[in-house]
């Protein structure tokens, strides 16, 4: 047998095995949610057909042409039963890209589609795109909304990494055709982390932002922000409000990020979020749980202390490392709820739990009293309470 098809052939069988792979949650868990054994996306899922020439006159030695650096940063979306995923995938040359990869159950058989989206530009072309939100709007659309980069103007001579960051948005009813609307205009230099609410509310379209001074440091911004604008097509918000603030000393010290749109319950909106604090090793992403009223989707109800999840074990390492960030989730007819995360800035994750549990999670969970003192105080009244049932 040539090289090329024995190459072929073990790439494409190695490739089968990955993706029929069962994937089974963890034992015990917190009792709040379970992950899973294995990453459910990751670079080595990407089709061979998106990275190797398949014709052995033009590519003898079955070699990669097109690499596919890592997936990550899924939007998630259940749709006829179905969990779709709108990953961020990253090609060897630092563009990403959106690529849709599906499964019948939400934790194993994600397979990409064919080819990637074809998300069109504007008039001012983006460098780059990534991290996208799904949301089902009650106007009937599905929008996708994105983090777009450019290329600085103000940036000094010489820097070529300082980029501006704004909200694309993209809207389809089949996830396959994608119209690309105006980006979002906000007065804040920066935007990362928007997020579409999928109602109405007082007859406008209501984002949450995440204003900032500079392409990485929040300045003198930062929270995650809450605006409505009249339009989707030329979507503008005038003011901008912090819903949930920064807070020194806490996971959320450096900067924070509205993950998903929210997932509606009967006692609230439930948010899921990332928070950045700094360490001597950089920083640190972790994510973060809180409600808001359904009278008042800007009103914090409940606030548990800490994170959700962290990183840990291998989800620790990669391109960026001590990474958790979450842009997906879903809530099933069942109600049963799929926390898709990505680790590091390389591989995507399922994590399973429920809205009862979430709720319950965010309303019995005291929130972070801020001092170490009142820390320790909080653990003895736990401690104190149990001393009945030990
Ligand atoms: O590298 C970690 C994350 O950094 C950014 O998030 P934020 O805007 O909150 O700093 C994003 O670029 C995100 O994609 C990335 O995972």
């Amino acid at each position: 047998m040539s090289l090329f098809n024995e190459r072929k052939q073990q790439i494409l069988a190695q490739y089968e095995e990955l993706i029929t792979r069962p994937n089974y949650p963890e034992q015990l868990g917190n009792g709040i949610y379970n992950r899973y054994q294995y990453p459910i996306l990751t670079a080595a899922h990407a089709p061979v057909h998106w990275q190797y020439d398949l014709n052995p006159d033009t590519n003898p030695y079955f070699m990669e042409r097109l690499g596919i650096h890592c997936v990550f940063n899924p939007g998630a979306i259940y749709l006829n039963g179905k969990y779709y995923l709108v990953a961020r995938v990253e090609g060897t040359d630092r563009k990403s890209f959106f690529a849709i990869a599906e499964s019948d159950n939400g934790v194993d058989g994600f397979r990409f589609w064919d080819q990637p989206i074809v998300m069109p530009e504007t008039n001012n072309p983006d460098i780059n795109v990534y991290d996208m939100r799904l949301v089902q709007h009650e106007d009937g659309w599905i929008y996708g909304l994105f983090c777009t980069e450019r290329k600085d103007p103000n940036a000094a001579p010489g820097d070529l990494s300082s980029a501006i960051a704004q909200c694309g948005i993209a809207r389809t009813k089949d996830m396959k055709q994608w119209e690309r609307l105006a980006d979002l205009q906000t007065k804040s230099n920066q935007q990362r982390n928007v997020v579409l609410h999928p109602e109405f509310v007082n007859g406008k379209y209501a984002f949450y932002t995440r204003p900032q001074d500079g392409f990485i440091d929040t300045g003198s911004g930062g929270g995650i922000g809450w605006g409505l604008s009249e339009s989707i097509d030329e979507a503008i918000i005038d003011e901008e409000i912090i819903i949930d603030e920064r807070h020194y000393h806490t996971i959320k010290e450096v900067k924070n990020g509205q993950g998903p749109a929210p997932l509606k319950t009967a006692k609230g909106w439930l948010h899921i979020a990332h928070g950045v604090r700094n360490t001597a090793a950089g920083l640190r992403y972790v994510i973060y749980l809180f409600v808001t009223s359904l009278d008042d989707p800007t009103k914090v109800i409940y606030a548990p202390g800490g994170h959700l999840i962290a990183p840990t074990g291998e989800e620790r390492i990669g391109d960026v490392s001590n990474v958790t960030f979450c842009n997906g989730a879903v809530a099933n007819e069942d109600g049963r709820v799929f926390i898709y995360y990505a680790s590091s800035d390389t591989r995507c994750h399922v994590a399973t739990s429920t809205i009862e549990q979430l709720l319950d999670y965010a309303i019995h969970t005291p929130s972070d009293p801020l001092r170490s003192f009142a820390c320790v105080q909080q653990r003895i009244l736990l401690i104190k309470n149990n001393s009945s049932f030990l």
